[in-house]
């Protein structure tokens, strides 16, 4: 008897959590423009009860969210669907572009349409709310096109965005490929903060030093992240504004090992053919954003020449040295930071080229102190 009532809890228990549901609509917006409108539907499949349903806006910007309030629970009456047009405006009294998410401890649906406003109207582009248990670590996006601008009869633009559904931040590396299934330019790493959300941006940007000739007409986008993210493709026909939406589809063939820690794309060029001669860090390392203890890693690549690269602690202690061959893939390197304070790194091949001596810089984990001078 006992046994038959603990059986019984446990399984509405289990029936109780089973039908929690969160879904994303990746992208909502209501531009300053007026040119960018989305329409939302919710709908309660009970037959029996009426539910309550926990809806946040998160700004794009790739910020953390996760202080964003929810609006007061919208209840949906049971067998009835809730029509939000131009959602943005409607539901939250707001502007600019997006992310939604909805929560509810019972089952619903959620969806979107998106459309340009024009005169002569957009068939839009018709999006299926996605459910946070199929966001994505390794994504794919194939059929992207990009070669025109707007206004370009019969040619094609592409725009990518991501939303991180995650309470922490996620460390997402994209990898775009052309016409020929050749990578273009070098990895492009992006963490996104706690509930961050990545604006729909143009395809190019999704890989870092992107060559002028590069061939977009037929691509594809690639990803790998620490943490599952959503993300999707945004197919525009430049001569009619129409938009086909991409969802990320799951890519298998990606590595499963992601670099430890927080990462770093490096990458060394001297001159005097690149200029400037530099060492860049992408993303950006801001002060605040490493903290004595982190682990760090760094995928380093040289352009144009045989390039070093020493790192140096606060105490002068070598964290990383490297030798770097130009068109060699990326070498990764990890540290754990533990000493605060402002490390610094340059390139050690001093005839690597004419710019060598601006092969150079520091970043601080905590608070700043007097960086070390390198040691050639
Ligand atoms: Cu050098």
């Amino acid at each position: 008897m006992r046994l038959r009532l603990l059986t019984l809890i446990a399984f509405s228990l289990f029936a109780t959590m089973a039908s929690a549901k969160e879904i994303w609509l990746s992208i909502g917006g209501t531009t300053a423009s007026g040119t960018f409108r989305t329409d939302a539907r919710i709908f309660n499949p009970s037959t029996t009860k009426d539910i309550q349903i926990q809806a946040w806006y998160l700004p794009v910007g790739n910020v953390d969210n996760s202080a964003v309030q929810p609006l007061a629970p919208i209840t949906v009456l049971k067998r009835q669907q809730l029509v939000y047009n131009d959602v943005v405006t409607s539901l939250f009294h707001s502007s600019g572009l997006g992310a939604i998410r909805l929560t509810s401890d019972d089952d619903f649906v959620a969806t979107q349409k998106i459309y340009a406003v024009t005169s002569g109207g957009t068939l839009g582009q018709f999006v299926a709310g996605v459910d946070a248990t199929s966001a994505k670590a390794k994504g794919l996006m194939i059929q992207l096109q990009n070669n025109g601008g707007s206004g370009q009869t019969g040619t094609f633009r592409t725009n990518v965005g991501a939303a991180n559904p995650n309470p922490t931040a996620a460390t997402v590396t994209w990898r775009l490929y052309d016409k020929n299934n050749a990578q273009v330019g070098n990895d492009h790493v992006v963490v996104m903060p706690p509930f961050g959300v990545i604006a729909p941006g143009g395809l190019s940007g999704y890989a870092d030093n992107v060559p002028s000739t590069a061939d977009l007409s037929d691509s594809w986008l690639s990803y790998s992240s620490d943490k599952p993210i959503v993300a999707y493709g945004s197919v525009i026909d430049n001569g009619t504004t129409d938009p086909t939406y991409i969802p990320a589809a799951e890519d298998t063939g990606v590595p499963v090992s992601t670099p430890a820690g927080k990462v770093f794309v490096v990458t060394e060029r001297g001159g005097p053919t690149s200029s400037p001669s530099s060492i860049t860090i992408s993303p950006q390392i801001v002060q605040g954003a490493l903290k004595p203890g982190d682990t760090i890693s760094f995928q380093v690549s040289a352009l144009d020449s045989n390039h070093g690269l020493r790192v140096l602690d606060p105490d002068g202690i070598t964290m990383i040295d490297l030798m770097l061959t130009p068109g060699a893939a990326a070498v990764t390197a990890t540290f754990v930071a533990n000493t605060e304070g402002t490390y610094s790194y340059y390139c050690t091949n001093t005839t690597c080229s004419s710019g060598h001596n601006s092969m150079k810089g520091t970043f601080v984990v905590g608070t700043a102190t007097t960086p070390p001078p390198p040691r050639y």
